[in-house]
């Protein structure tokens, strides 16, 4: 560490400290932090009106998991990188599951694909055909016998099903197909297993989601079972709904699986976490400091214009800053502030973390795990991408149409 970040690092130890936090404990908890990367982000991704590859991308899942590794050396939390089926599709897992540990890493949730295929254009485990729900459980089962291969415990659900006009189909019927294919997943999980159940408000479907809020989300994970949980994404809200109070009930609930961390301005942007609304990002994060153990923390999102891997980077520097600030809260403080009916005062706490320059904190503790005191910087000083990049010229496979 530099002179002039130690003065600064020992400078906000010492404003912290007066203030009664325990500084240590804040640095362990920073230091126990993991995010998950997603294979998608690393490789080849667009919009639907075009997508720009710069020359050099991962065109395998080893070469995506090369540059998740690239980012644990940097940020010093990324050991964990979610898969994508059919996208990271292999003859053979147990070479995927050698490389990441080869590299330091694991492999993390395993994500199906039920839009892909040109048979789900009327849904997927939803869907009217029996044929159809039988070829979307039979792939999410697939992906159970994957995630046992590589010694994953998670498998996640985006579930693309809904209707464009209204009289398409039943709700109902739809909801109960749904639900009898999901019961057969369910039954299939190891006991270790969890389904994580993400809810999208539309799209692909434009009149009606099957999940469509964590509502419609809750209630299958609790007909289904202790091991179905439900994962917030957050681009997936109508503008203006309060994420940091349904992150809340699902915790008090212990039906919060985790996350999909991404930053949107309008619709299901995928773009980096923290860089349109970071005082919301904090404000989730100050619910997550509340809880015991962190849930699965994973970052979903499309480098449409950026370096991805700068951009991945950046995402896990913006989430370890909100988790820093979330930590500085003075929790009995606030309580006394709540029960008093002090409105501003418990709000001034709030503020007050939120506006502490938290960087010296973060900087310490990736310099204790080996990584980069600036991430960012790290990287585009570094030769790293020119020298990995170079080296591919095979043609880049898609990672999904991102947003
Ligand atoms: C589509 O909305 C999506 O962005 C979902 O968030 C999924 O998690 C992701 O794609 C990968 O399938
Ligand atoms: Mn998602
Ligand atoms: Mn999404």
């Amino acid at each position: 560490m530099s002179d002039t970040s130690r003065t600064d690092y020992d400078r906000l130890v010492e404003r912290l400290s007066a203030r009664g936090l325990d500084v240590a404990a804040i640095e362990q908890r920073l230091a126990d932090h993991r995010i998950e990367t997603p294979s998608w982000g690393y490789a080849n991704a667009g919009t639907r009106f075009g997508s720009y590859p710069p020359a050099g991308l991962p065109s395998t899942p080893f070469e995506k998991f090369d540059d998740a590794a690239e980012v644990h050396r940097l940020t010093g939390i990324t050991p964990s990188v979610a898969i994508h089926i059919p996208w990271d599709q292999l003859e053979n897992y147990g070479e995927l599951k050698a490389h990441a540990e080869s590299l330091g890493l694991e492999v993390g949730t395993v994500n199906p694909n039920l839009f892909g295929d040109q048979r789900y254009k009327l849904g997927s485990l939803a869907n009217p055909d029996a044929a159809v729900r039988r070829l979307a459980t039979d792939h999410m089962l697939e992906c159970i016998e994957i995630a046992r291969e590589v010694g994953s415990t998670g498998l996640s659900l985006w579930l693309p099903d809904g209707t464009n006009y209204a009289g398409q189909d039943s709700f109902v019927a739809r909801r109960r197909r749904l639900h009898e294919s999901l019961s057969e997943v369910y039954a299939a999980l190891d006991a270790d297993m969890e389904l994580l159940v993400e809810y999208k408000l539309y799209e692909p479907a434009f009149y009606a989601s099957e999940l469509a809020d964590w509502g419609a989300s809750l209630l299958t994970c609790q007909k289904l079972g202790p091991k179905a949980k439900v994962l917030v994404d957050l681009g997936h809200h109508a503008q203006g709904v309060n994420i940091e109070q349904i992150v809340a009930f699902l915790d008090d609930e212990d039906r919060l699986g985790g996350f999909h961390f991404n930053n949107r301005k309008y619709g299901d942007d995928d773009l980096i976490v923290g860089s349109v609304n970071p005082f919301e990002l904090f404000l989730i994060y100050t619910e997550l400091a509340a809880m015991p153990t962190l849930p699965r923390l994973t970052i979903d999102q499309a480098f449409i214009v950026e370096h991805k891997i700068e951009g991945m980077v950046l995402s896990v520097v913006n989430l370890q800053e909100a988790f820093a600030k979330a930590l500085l809260v003075d929790r009995v403080a606030l309580a006394e502030r709540q029960a008093a009916g002090d409105v501003l005062g418990a709000h001034e706490l709030l503020l007050d973390a939120f506006r502490t320059d938290v960087r010296p904190l973060t900087a310490k503790v990736r310099e204790e795990k080996g990584a980069a005191a600036d991430p960012v910087a790290a990287f585009r000083d570094g030769d790293w991408w020119e020298r990995v990049g170079s080296r591919r010229t095979a043609a880049a496979t898609t990672g999904g149409l991102g947003a």
